[in-house]
């Protein structure tokens, strides 16, 4: 049992830790790094790159939202805790994975022995002999460092996609028809898996659309989330996590920490709380959209709404039996 002084120090300390951990988030930018070799610090998954749901990860173990083995990633001194300085640190990594001090010197306790899936019976089947007018071309190069490559993900993100004009989406240079290139197909990142963000006019109004989410009984204490929407149809003023971002989400959930990034082709959205839950079908956030010069009206179906990582009151893992929604009232 709780004595009221030890209730009210949790609530405090609680308390200060949502307030440090949302004012790492709040300063993320875009940019995305992509880091040769694996144990980053804040790497859950040692896909060689930090991702925006992997430092929100280490902030929910910083909150005592998630436990330690969440991502062992995250701490860096493997001590079992994962301190605030580790929190800026995951985001230092996200900001640029070659930072000095990004590389984790050791690999985290539980992960030395693990070694990447290997991939090698897939080797890609036999094409014809090359025209003798041309030798072999080489492969893009990676990067302009010496370092090697990331290692291969079981994501969308390894293999380029050609686009118009014979543009390579995902070589890391922006071509014709391209707008921008990270070097992956990837998408929740600084750019989309067509490389391609659609500018807009505002056309003076608005398109308010709920984004309801499915639990499936849970009760949830931590929800992130990737809502991609139609650019150029419609759009959110600002980028990143800038106050003009902030004021176009609304109706969020009382009680819980928000992180809230615009990518401009797709809003990631971020709640935690130690004590209040999100529960079956609710709707959690509005987002308010300026509608596109000349574009049609949005529809729900322009709208795709992916659950990235959901954790009940018992700190389990049900991102499998969560789903969202966005509906166009
Ligand atoms: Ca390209
Ligand atoms: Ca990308
Ligand atoms: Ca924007």
């Amino acid at each position: 049992m709780k004595s009221a002084n030890k209730v009210f120090f949790m609530n405090h300390r609680f308390g200060s830790r949502m307030r440090a951990a949302l004012g790492c988030l709040a300063i993320i930018p875009l940019l995305a790094g992509n880091a040769a070799g694996a144990i980053l610090q804040g790497d859950c998954n040692e896909d060689g790159m930090v991702a925006i749901n992997e430092v929100v990860r280490c902030a929910n173990i910083y909150l005592e939202v998630l436990p330690p083995s969440a991502c062992l990633a995250c701490d860096r001194m493997g001590d079992d805790s994962v301190t605030i300085d580790d929190v800026v640190g995951c985001s230092n990594c996200y900001l640029d994975a070659q930072g000095a001090n990004c590389r984790m010197s050791t690999p985290p306790p539980g992960q030395a022995t693990n070694t990447p899936i290997a991939t090698s019976t897939n080797s890609p089947p036999a094409t014809a002999t090359p025209p003798s007018t041309e030798t072999a071309t080489a492969p893009p190069p990676p990067t302009r460092t010496a370092t090697p490559p990331p290692p291969p993900t079981n994501t969308m993100a390894a293999t380029p996609t050609a686009t118009q004009s014979n543009a390579i989406c995902g070589n890391s240079m922006i071509e014709t028809g391209e707008t921008c290139d990270d070097g992956n197909t990837a998408n929740g990142d600084a750019c989309p898996s067509t490389c391609i963000i659609n500018t807009c006019s505002a056309a003076g109004t608005t398109t308010s659309t709920n984004v309801n989410v499915q639990t499936s009984g849970n009760n949830l204490r931590s929800i992130t989330l990737l809502v991609n929407y139609p650019d150029g149809t419609v759009n959110i003023p600002g980028t990143g996590a800038d106050s003009f971002v902030q004021g176009r989400v609304t109706n969020r959930p009382g009680g819980f920490t928000p992180t809230i990034v615009d990518l401009n082709y797709a809003l990631f959205a971020s709640f935690s709380s130690a004590s209040f839950n999100i529960t079956n079908n609710q709707r959690i956030f509005v987002v308010n959209y300026d509608r596109c010069e000349g574009a049609p009206p949005a529809t729900a179906e322009d709208f795709t709404c992916t659950v990235q990582e959901a954790i009940n009151s018992s700190a389990q893992n049900v991102t499998g039996m969560v789903t969202c929604s966005v509906a166009v009232p």
